[in-house]
C-alpha cells in the first residue's frame, strides 16, 4: 500500500506512527497538496493528505477512516479498544486533537495571507479554539500516564501530533510551561522510533 501525505502533515504524521507502531510495511508518497500541480486530487477528490492507497487502487481517507482500517489490519499493538466505552474515549480524545490541530492548520494559513487580508475575528476564534483544546486535553490526561490505562493508544498518538505540530508551527506557543502534563506525556512518545522517525520536515 501507498501513504500519500506531506512531511509537515500532522495527520500523516499520525498515520505515519499508526504504520510504525503496528509494523505495517508501506511505500511513503511525499505530496504538497498545495502545489498547482498536486497529484493529490488524484487519489482524493477533496483533495487533502493524507491518503492511503490500497493495492488494487482503492482510496482510503481522511486520516480517521485510514487509521481504523490499519488497526484492523493488523494484530500488532492494538491502538483503539474493541470495547465501546473504552473506543469511545480514544476516540473522542482523537477528535478533540484533531481539533486543535484544525484550528492551528487555519491560523497558520490565514497567518500566510497578505495582512489587509486577513481576518482578525477569524483568527482570534482559530486561536480561542486551540487554547480551550489544549486545555481539555490536559484535563482529560489529568496525572495518568495515558489518556487510558497504562498502554499508549490512538488518543496519545493524535495528542502527540498535534503537540508536535504546535513546535513546528507555532514555537511561541508555551504549551508545556501551561500544561506540564501533555509536555510529560509528549517527552514519553517523543523517545519512541515512531514519533522520533515522523518529526515534521519543512
Ligand atoms: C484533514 C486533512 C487536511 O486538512 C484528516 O485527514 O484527518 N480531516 C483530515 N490536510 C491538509 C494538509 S495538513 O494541514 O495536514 C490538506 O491536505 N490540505 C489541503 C487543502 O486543500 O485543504
Amino acid at each position: 500500500m501507498k501513504l500519500v501525505t506531506s512531511l509537515t502533515s500532522p495527520y500523516g504524521r499520525k498515520v505515519r506512527v499508526v504504520l510504525a507502531e503496528k509494523k505495517i510495511p508501506f511505500q511513503l508518497l511525499v505530496e504538497n497538496p498545495w502545489a498547482p500541480d498536486s497529484a493529490v486530487s488524484t487519489y482524493n477528490p477533496l483533495g487533502k493528505v493524507p491518503v492511503l492507497v490500497l493495492e488494487g487502487g482503492v482510496s482510503v481517507f481522511d486520516s480517521r477512516v485510514i487509521v481504523e482500517y490499519l488497526d484492523h489490519a493488523s494484530p500488532v499493538s492494538n491502538l483503539i479498544p474493541a470495547e465501546h466505552k473504552s473506543r469511545m474515549a480514544v476516540r473522542g480524545i482523537e477528535a478533540l486533537s484533531d481539533g486543535v490541530t484544525d484550528a492551528a492548520v487555519a491560523l497558520f494559513l490565514e497567518r500566510k495571507r497578505p495582512a489587509d487580508k486577513q481576518s482578525e475575528d477569524w483568527l482570534v476564534l482559530q486561536e480561542k479554539t486551540l487554547f480551550r483544546g489544549l486545555e481539555a486535553l490536559a484535563e482529560a490526561l489529568g496525572e495518568n500516564t495515558y489518556f487510558l490505562g497504562n498502554g499508549m493508544s490512538l488518543g496519545d498518538i493524535a495528542c502527540g501530533c498535534t503537540l508536535g505540530y504546535l513546535d513546528l508551527r507555532f514555537p511561541e506557543i508555551e504549551w508545556r510551561t501551561a500544561h506540564p502534563n501533555l509536555a510529560k506525556l509528549f517527552d514519553k512518545l517523543m523517545a519512541r522510533t515512531s514519533f522520533k522517525e515522523t518529526v515534521p520536515v519543512v
